[in-house]
């Protein structure tokens, strides 16, 4: 299946040339110091299904309004397949603005296996969440609570019971979730987006107006959450 194979595009290339220092190949022990990352999906353009032009534009802007304080870390937006639109859009979109491609950068690969099966160490990851902060629903959030076990309800519990669109819950991940364990993940960060899928909660009715503005504030809340836990 495309998920288990080695992504081989460019960003892995340039990746695995800059970063030697993460991955001691002999022990595959997960370094402490490699480079801060946060590795985030796409939110809110496939069950949700907010427009992929829209999105990858609102993607490419709060990236470049935050990259400059983010100091040495990393912003690594993934997806599961080759063929991912929202991947191609962002990438094109983020090289005609000059973004530097050291500091953002796509990526293929499940969001739960990215150090095991992409060599690609981030410490930090964002789900794309419900609104109720449960597991299950399909895509990266079935994923993530899957991958993560049991300590990663439990710790969201402690967090909060629910999530507004547009906002984020930082989650530190105990040492004993098989994310922590085997990706070297140590913090989730749940971010509810704007839904235009109506068979979900809060549907926006094709309201851009309201959908762009919360998935702009979306992503702002993830990158000042990611800065808050490296900074
Ligand atoms: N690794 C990396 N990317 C993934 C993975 C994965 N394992 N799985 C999916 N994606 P979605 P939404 C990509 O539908 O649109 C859930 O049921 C996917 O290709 O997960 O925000 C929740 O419970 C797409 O680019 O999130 C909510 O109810 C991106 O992740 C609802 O779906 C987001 O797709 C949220 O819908």
């Amino acid at each position: 299946t495309k998920m288990g194979q080695r992504p081989s595009d460019e960003s892995v290339e340039k990746f695995e040339k800059r970063n030697e220092v993460d991955i001691t190949s002999t022990s595959g022990a997960i370094s402490a110091d490699s480079i801060p990352t946060l590795a985030f999906p796409s939110i809110s353009t496939a069950d949700f299904q907010f427009n992929l032009e829209k999105a990858s534009d609102i993607i490419v802007e709060k990236v470049e309004e935050f990259i400059s304080r983010i100091g040495n870390a990393r912003l690594v937006l993934v997806d599961l397949s080759h063929g991912s639109k929202i991947l191609s859009l962002v990438k094109a979109k983020a090289a005609q603005k000059n973004i530097d491609s050291n500091k953002f950068f796509t990526f293929v690969g499940d969001i739960t296996q990215l150090h095991s099966q992409g060599g690609l160490h981030c410490n930090v990851i964002a789900n794309a969440a419900n609104w109720r902060l449960k597991p299950g629903g399909g895509g990266v959030n079935a994923a993530i609570f899957s991958a993560a076990g049991s300590a990663l309800e439990v710790a969201t519990k402690e967090r909060a019971s629910s999530l507004r669109p547009g906002k984020c819950v930082i989650v530190p991940l105990p040492s004993s979730s098989p994310l922590f364990l085997r990706e070297g993940v140590t913090h989730v960060i749940h971010v509810l987006g704007p839904n235009m899928n109506p068979l979900r909660p809060d549907c926006l009715k094709d309201d851009y107006i309201q959908g762009c503005r919360i998935l702009r504030e979306a992503y702002a809340s993830l990158f000042e959450g990611f800065i808050s836990i490296v900074k």
